[in-house]
């Protein structure tokens, strides 16, 4: 079976092969509709096989990511969308290149999955002036809603919220929490924080005693669990990982201080990432909240009415569970990413 990464690098070069194609040739009048099509190519509504797409992702930080990048490369290649897809290595100075370029190509419509919340008003306007949509997916910025046609992720707020629900009933309303924060400035990091408070507000004795990034890393997770066990090791009850990776990171740390995950130490995180649930079928793990990757079919959709014209939702939210350890060997099976 090939692993992810292999899976990707598969992906992109058929998608670049097939763009060659589109833009070699190919006969893109084949697909239209004669009852509708009033001879006028201008007026025309676009087809999937039309469409020009830019893709600004993030990175490769996560198991949630690597399951985003394959969901949109996959569905474009199944609708036969040329997609342009430019992979950032978590900075936004080459998110905002790679939207730059898309403006230069004159693509249709770009996606971007912004890294961090602030600093994308003017390339955004760039983008507006030369008349190609933005959608942005997954992460929000923070621009006026002018400046991109929709959004579509998740309620990151809400999420936090989840969190800490499970959070108070796993340490019955009293402990010390510590937090493994996002990457700064992101909007999952900034809401998750938010959303978890939210809630701990009704419960004066949860305490959070240390809350620091870890950027969504499994490595970073290790690395800072163990300098903060060093220091406050005895007295964590539990831990909030802003996602899976750095939740798995913290729980080898954990094991190595000599303490047991999930029993010593309570974990809650998010995202329900396939070793979420082997973490949680383990016994190390206690709750994942879901935050759903799949997004490529949604995109495309979207991307679709958007270039056409049609009026769509400013915001399109995801649909998400909370999962257990009691439901993880079954549900393991059925996880995508
Ligand atoms: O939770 C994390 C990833 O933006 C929702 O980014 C996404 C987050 C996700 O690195 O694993």
């Amino acid at each position: 079976m090939m692993s992810l990464p292999q899976k990707i690098a598969a992906l992109i070069s058929v998608l670049f092969f097939s763009a060659c194609i589109g833009a070699c040739g190919a006969d893109s009048t084949a697909t239209l509709d004669s009852s509708t099509f009033d001879g006028n190519e201008e007026s025309r509504p676009k087809t999937y096989q039309d469409l020009v797409v830019g893709f600004s992702q993030i990175g490769a930080e996560s198991d949630w990511r690597t399951g985003n990048t394959v969901s949109i490369l996959e569905e474009a290649e199944r609708l036969g969308v040329e997609l342009i897809f430019s992979d950032a290595q978590q900075e936004q100075e080459n998110q905002i290149k790679a939207i730059r370029t898309f403006i230069a190509q004159q693509v249709d419509v770009i996606g971007v999955s912004p890294v961090v919340e602030t600093g994308w008003e003017s390339v955004f306007q760039e983008a507006k002036d030369a008349g190609i949509p933005i959608i942005v997916v997954d992460r929000r910025a923070q621009v006026d809603e002018d400046l991109y046609a929709v959004r579509l992720g998740s309620d990151f707020v809400e999420e936090g919220r989840r969190a800490a629900r499970e959070m108070v009933r796993l340490l019955d309303g009293r402990g010390n929490i510590m937090e493994l924060v996002g990457t700064i400035d992101s909007a999952p990091a900034n809401d998750r924080y938010l959303g978890f408070r939210e809630i701990l507000e009704d419960y004066p004795e949860m305490v959070i005693i240390v809350s620091v990034s870890a950027d969504f890393t499994r490595a970073k997770g290790k690395e800072v669990m163990e300098d903060y066990l060093k220091e406050y090791g005895d007295q964590i009850d539990g831990l909030f990982a802003h996602n899976d990776d750095m939740a798995i990171g913290a729980i080898q740390a954990i094991e190595e201080y000599d303490l047991v995950p999930g029993e010593d130490i309570k974990i809650v995180s998010i995202d329900a990432i396939r070793d979420a649930f082997q973490a949680m079928i383990d016994g190390k793990l206690n709750v994942t909240v879901e935050c759903n990757p799949l997004l490529g079919p949604q995109f495309f959709e979207v991307a679709l009415k958007v270039v056409n014209g049609e009026q769509v939702a400013k915001f399109i939210p995801s649909i998400e569970g909370v999962y257990y350890p009691a439901d993880a060997e079954e549900i393991i099976q059925t996880r995508r990413y």
